[in-house]
């Protein structure tokens, strides 16, 4: 018996891609639709397919597809753009992913409590000048919205750092040391924040979360002097308008983001000028293609053996 074919459109670097797939799902045929001899071919009769932003029309020639595995960690792209069949889809969770992303936002935190942004602007003008007061990570408090499987792993390696963090998710979550708050406490959990680490799904719920009245409930006045914004989830869970604003009246003191409404952040938007603004190229934690192949055999292998998949998505809640 033949085992199940694979579909992959994966909208990554193409050299990674082609160079990942060399020996993965052995004994299987693959049809990877970046390559052009893919194009108009018949996509019936294939059970898997790993996506990554795919081709509009793509559900529709592969009707007989049995599980979705995302590029990422991430689903919107597909839950928002297909009227998807009922099937699982199963995240991309990976232990480089999560690394990446906590290295991402220890970074930026360290880079606003040490004033990186500032210590550049002053070597760009040959200034030799000791900022004061120089506070310490334990005189400030991250809080991350998504206590998921980025904002856990953030949070426990931040708190290494010797920060004070606290964590926001939709149900309440219990953690040793660490005040947490469920999505009913939202106001309570900024006003003790003065680092706010954006970690959330795009869903219909956070969807412009990052606003104008969500800035102006950060604490004020606290080590930092003024709160500072960094988002490493989704672009659409920020108003770049408010959050321009705020960065112009000095509601916020600084933003470090992966990630835009638009994407790549056209050259017209004001976040680039912005001395105080970190900005990357939504590159925080790209999905290591190998580890991500292994990861559709290791489900494959589970589902061939009729064991539940893992890393589901609850179609429900949109994560
Ligand atoms: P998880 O699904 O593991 O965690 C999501 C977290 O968000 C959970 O704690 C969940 O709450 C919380 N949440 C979801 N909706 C709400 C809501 N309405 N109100 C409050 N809390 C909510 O996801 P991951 O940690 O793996 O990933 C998070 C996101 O990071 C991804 O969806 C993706 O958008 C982004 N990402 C960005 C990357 C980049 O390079 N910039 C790379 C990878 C991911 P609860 O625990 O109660 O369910
Ligand atoms: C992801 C991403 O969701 O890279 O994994 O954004």
């Amino acid at each position: 018996m033949s085992l199940g074919a694979v579909l992959v459109d994966l909208k990554f670097s193409r050299d990674a891609v082609k160079s990942a797939l060399d020996g993965a799902f052995a004994g299987r045929e693959v049809v990877d639709l970046g390559d052009e001899a893919n194009q108009g071919r018949d996509l019936s009769g294939i059970p898997y397919a790993v996506l990554w932003k795919p081709d509009p029309f793509l559900l529709e020639r592969a009707k007989d597809l049995k599980v979705i595995f995302s590029g990422g960690a991430g689903v919107d792209h597909i839950l928002s753009n297909y009227d998807l069949p009922d099937i699982p889809i199963v995240r991309f969770v990976d232990r480089s992913l999560t690394d990446r992303m906590s290295e991402w936002v220890v970074l930026q935190c360290l880079a606003h409590l040490r004033r990186l942004p500032d210590y550049i602007r002053q070597q760009r003008s040959a200034v030799w000048y000791d900022i004061e007061p120089q506070p310490e990570a334990r005189d400030v408090t991250v809080g991350i919205m998504g206590l998921g499987v980025l904002g856990l792993d953030s949070l426990r390696k931040l708190k290494v750092m010797g920060f004070n963090v606290i964590g926001w998710s939709r149900g309440k979550k219990h953690i040793e040391d660490v005040d947490t708050y469920d999505a009913a406490s939202l106001e309570a959990f900024l006003g003790k924040t003065d680092i706010l680490v954006g970690l959330l799904p795009l869903t219909s719920e956070t969807k412009g979360l990052y606003n104008a009245r969500l800035f102006s409930r950060l604490r004020q006045g606290g080590a930092l002097g003024k709160p500072v914004f960094i988002n490493a989830g989704r672009g659409g869970s920020q108003v770049e308008a408010d959050l321009a604003k705020a960065l112009s009246s000095g509601i916020l003191g600084g933003a470090s983001l992966d990630v835009f409404e638009r994407e790549p952040l056209g050259t017209d938007s004001p976040l680039w000028a912005f001395d105080t603004v970190i900005i990357t190229p939504h590159a925080a934690a790209s999905s290591d293609v190998q580890a991500l192949f292994r990861h559709a055999e290791n489900q494959i292998a589970r589902f061939e053996r009729s064991e539940s998949l893992e890393h589901v998505v609850d179609r429900k809640a949109g994560y």
